[in-house]
């Protein structure tokens, strides 16, 4: 398979904790490559705009909150199957759910405060690269 690319973000809850490294090290670890990073304050109308799937959901505005309390860290990461490695890597949504060994396993605090965010298709990663990055931050 050729290279693939896909996003993350390190949501507040971990980057208040100090976790950022520990987090990168798992996508490096698994053989993802950081090919574009930025640390960056969510406006509320990012936040709304890029979870407008789920807009209708219950926990919609307890998720637009908790993605705009802190900082976080955008990236785009790529590698052979990116977008399923990093899901995998991740750990179920629900960190009661998830893996031995994966992130949301190790470092979430709940469903929602699940310390990152992961694409779940080639079409949404290739949207949501777009949502925080122009074509010259990222380096392959
Ligand atoms: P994922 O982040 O694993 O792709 P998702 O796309 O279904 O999960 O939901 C996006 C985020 O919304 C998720 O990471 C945390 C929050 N969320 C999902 N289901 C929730 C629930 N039942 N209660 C609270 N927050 C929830
Ligand atoms: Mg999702």
């Amino acid at each position: 398979m050729a290279l693939e690319r896909t996003f993350s973000i390190i949501k507040p809850d971990a980057t208040r904790r100090n976790l950022t490294g520990k987090i990168i090290a798992k996508f490096e670890d698994a053989g993802l490559r950081v090919i574009a990073s930025k640390r960056i304050h969510m406006t509320r109308a990012q936040a709304e705009g890029f979870y407008a799937v789920h807009k209708e959901r219950p926990f919609f505005g307890e998720l637009v909150e908790q993605m705009i309390a802190e900082p976080v860290v955008v990236q785009v990461l790529e590698g052979e199957n990116a977008i399923l490695k990093n899901r995998e890597i991740m750990g179920a949504t629900n960190p009661a759910n998830a893996d031995t060994g994966t992130i949301r396993k190790e470092f979430a605090l709940s469903i929602g405060e699940n310390s990152v965010h992961g694409s779940d298709a080639p079409e949404t990663a290739a949207e949501e690269i777009k949502f925080f990055f122009n074509d010259d931050e990222i380096v392959g």
